[in-house]
């Protein structure tokens, strides 16, 4: 019988990684397993019930909310709200950050940004779909109320990061610094078991993700590196694939587990690109650099981009590192 470590376990197992750790944070990333059953419960039922369909309702970014992105960011909210372990959280779904007033929360150390459901246009499809976390160390005292300063730190402040990803298993996949380690939902117990033990992506990989709809209005550097991966070479015969799911969770994990890159760079319309860095790019940048990869906005490490807004985008190129270097190679070269 093989021995099953389920998520809390292994939590508390690697809480000695952090000597002085008083097992907040281990709390947090409890609590944010339990708000991802609840939704995965929700998102595996949305062809049963009438959640499907959009809202009338608009989120800050103007787009239309899908029922579900209401629901998962409810969801994620009350679960580190009532947890205790975060002074506020930040959502793609809401302008302002929120901040917790109870004594509780004010005395807690951490902050928390996610995007509750990345991908939702993607749900009435039935395409795997994701939520995406971030958690700092709150900058603010404690005992104060959170304030944007404690939203607004650099990705490489970050002191844990995770996605879970809702697809034919649901799998949440996490890091705090110590490498990455993935979990799969066993709907029999109702745990997230360790599957993924210290995941690695490869240095080199034959998957790009684009949408290539973009590429005309992206700069000559990224052109020249979609035509390079297009490229049949006579001798090594290199077999790229293209391999864009237009859900930014399930392209970043199957190339973190098969080797690729995902990239969504600044086009003439939109400079910044689409992604927002604070609950998109960096926590997946944690991740890839936690297992061996690279994330860049194309001229430099994302996770050194210093935020000034909550909501701000940047371009991404995420994945495996020889493949990132390449293509910022090839960027840094269209001005010469
Ligand atoms: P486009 C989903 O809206 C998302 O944020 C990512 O999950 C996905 O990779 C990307 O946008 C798709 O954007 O412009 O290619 O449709």
């Amino acid at each position: 019988m093989s021995s099953i470590v389920t998520l809390s376990e292994f939590i508390m197992e690697r809480q000695a990684d952090f000597p002085y750790a008083s097992g907040d944070l281990s709390r947090l990333l409890a609590d944010i397993g339990i708000a991802s059953k609840i939704v995965n419960h929700k998102v595996n039922k949305a062809g049963l019930q009438d959640i499907l369909g959009a809202m009338e309702s608009t989120n800050v970014q103007g787009e239309t909310q899908m029922k579900l992105d209401v629901f998962a960011d409810n969801a994620l909210l009350n679960a580190v709200r009532w947890g205790g372990q975060v002074c506020g959280a930040a959502s793609e779904e809401n302008e302002k950050y929120f901040t917790f007033e109870s004594e509780i929360c004010k005395k807690s150390k951490y902050v928390i940004l996610f995007d509750p459901l990345d991908g939702s246009s993607n749900i009435d499809v039935n395409v795997s779909i994701g939520t995406i976390f971030s958690v700092f160390r709150r900058k603010s005292s404690v005992g104060d109320l959170a304030n944007v300063n404690d939203f607004l730190q650099k990705g490489s402040e970050q002191v844990a990061a995770g996605y879970v990803i809702y697809g034919s298993s649901t799998m949440l996949v996490y890091t705090t610094g110590h490498g990455v380690n993935g979990f799969t939902l066993e709907p029999s117990i109702g745990e997230f078991c360790l599957s993924h033990e210290n995941m690695r992506i490869p240095e080199d990989g034959t998957i790009y993700s684009i949408n290539e709809g973009n590429l005309m209005s992206c700069s000559p550097g990224v052109q020249a590196y979609v035509n390079w991966c297009k490229q049949t070479d006579k001798k090594t015969q290199r077999p790229y694939s293209a391999r864009y799911i237009g859900s930014l969770v399930a392209d970043f994990h199957r190339n973190l587990i098969k080797g690729g890159i995902y990239m969504y760079p600044g086009t003439v319309k939109s400079q910044e690109g689409k992604l927002r860095l604070q609950y998109e790019s960096n926590p997946l940048a944690f991740i890839v650099e936690q297992a061996g990869g690279k994330a860049s906005d194309g001229k430099g490490r994302i996770m050194d981009i210093q935020p000034s807004s909550l909501h701000q985008r940047a371009p991404l190129f995420i994945g495996s590192k020889n493949m990132v270097e390449l293509v910022e190679r090839l960027i840094a070269e269209e001005n010469n």
